[in-house]
């Protein structure tokens, strides 16, 4: 199993979520999909004023014939293809797929790190991943729950009344 944390802050959202979901289906099968979510843009204070647009946020669990190496390389070619050019770290994205686990994995590697390095840290990733893997257990820790680690965070996230399914 393989669990994507998907993200938009710039152009039609929504529409951008429903056409990723659609292509990621192409790519992974039994594919479930979170609530989607909208919060402010998380930043670093020395951004510029203009990228502060509210994100939607979503996850998406399925399961994976491909390495995580080539499953990365087929979604940053689905990014391209939903309209996202290369822009600043951190700038305004028609859509961002980061691969946030695959079950028990871990790699760190300069072009690939599973579990995501920000999971733990960020609502907008754990919680719509706890709200589809409920059960899923951060390889090599003390053993928590997703559900239980999502429970414990302070959140800013609001649940949006979007159905992708
Ligand atoms: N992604 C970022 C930076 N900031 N903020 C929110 N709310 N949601 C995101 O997905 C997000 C962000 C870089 O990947
Ligand atoms: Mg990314
Ligand atoms: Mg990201």
């Amino acid at each position: 199993m393989v669990i994507l944390g998907l993200g938009t802050n710039l152009g039609d959202r929504e529409q951008t979520l429903r056409q990723a979901v659609l292509e990621l289906k192409a790519l992974l099968s039994q594919v479930i999909c979170s609530p989607v979510y909208e919060s402010p843009a998380l930043l670093p204070e020395t951004a510029p004023k203009d990228w502060d647009m509210p994100f939607l946020n979503m996850a998406v669990r399925g399961e994976s014939t491909f390495t995580p190496k080539a499953l990365l390389a087929e979604i940053q070619a689905l990014e391209r293809k939903l309209g996202r050019e290369k822009r600043g770290h951190w700038s305004p994205r028609e859509i961002d797929i980061d691969i946030l686990a695959c079950d028990g994995v871990i790699i760190n590697e300069p072009t690939l790190t599973v579990p995501h390095q920000a999971l733990l840290k960020r609502d907008f990733a754990l919680i719509p991943l706890a709200d589809i893997v409920p059960e899923w257990v951060y390889p090599g820790r003390d053993g928590k729950m997703a559900h239980e680690l999502a429970t414990q965070m302070a959140s800013q996230l609001k649940r949006t009344d979007l159905v992708i399914a």
